[in-house]
């Protein structure tokens, strides 16, 4: 059975569009990515001294569990140079896991929703792009509306572009 799931992409080291594209193809193993958003460059959140990112989201439809693809994602992660230095520091890649279908996920090494998915803009203006209607299984709230609802003066994000070589 294949389900939909979002993910959300980021970089702040090195060159960080190449970086997220080659991310990107890399998890075309674990599915088939049917919509990826433009990149934005988002002003850094939680863990304030480093460098902006450039975040992005992408939609993966796959037929992993997601255990799996979280082992996956970590993998991906791994290869590109991801070394955990600083939480919530500076990263050549972060991906997460956003929403796995309509499906609640509460393990030790995963939760989904992401748990900071409704306070965070630089994930929700760019899922807001390729899935404002996708619900939040647990607020039950869709993404356009969680973006609505974030103050006006948070962290910026700002629209940066395309990512390499993506055919959106
Ligand atoms: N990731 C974090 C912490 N802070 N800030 C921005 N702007 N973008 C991120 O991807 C990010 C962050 C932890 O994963
Ligand atoms: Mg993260
Ligand atoms: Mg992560």
């Amino acid at each position: 059975m294949e389900t939909t799931c979002y993910l959300s992409l980021g970089s702040n080291l090195g060159d960080r569009a190449a970086t997220i594209a080659e991310a990107i193809q890399r998890l075309a193993k674990a599915g088939t990515v049917v919509a990826v958003s433009s990149l934005y460059e988002t002003e850094p959140v939680e863990y304030l001294d480093q460098p902006w990112f450039l975040n992005c989201t992408v939609a993966l439809r796959t037929t992993m569990a997601p255990r799996p693809l979280l082992d996956a994602v970590l993998a991906i992660e791994q290869s590109m140079g991801r070394r955990r230095i600083v939480l919530k520091g500076p990263r050549t890649i972060d991906i997460d896991i956003l929403l796995y279908g309509g499906e609640t996920i509460e393990t030790p090494v995963l939760t989904v929703p992401h748990p900071a998915l409704g306070e965070r803009r630089f994930v929700l203006a760019p899922l807001a792009e390729i899935a404002p209607d996708a619900l939040h299984p647990v607020f039950r709230k869709t993404v356009r509306e969680l973006l609505q609802s974030l103050p006006e003066n948070g962290p910026e994000v700002r629209l940066w572009g395309k990512p390499p070589d993506s055919e959106q």
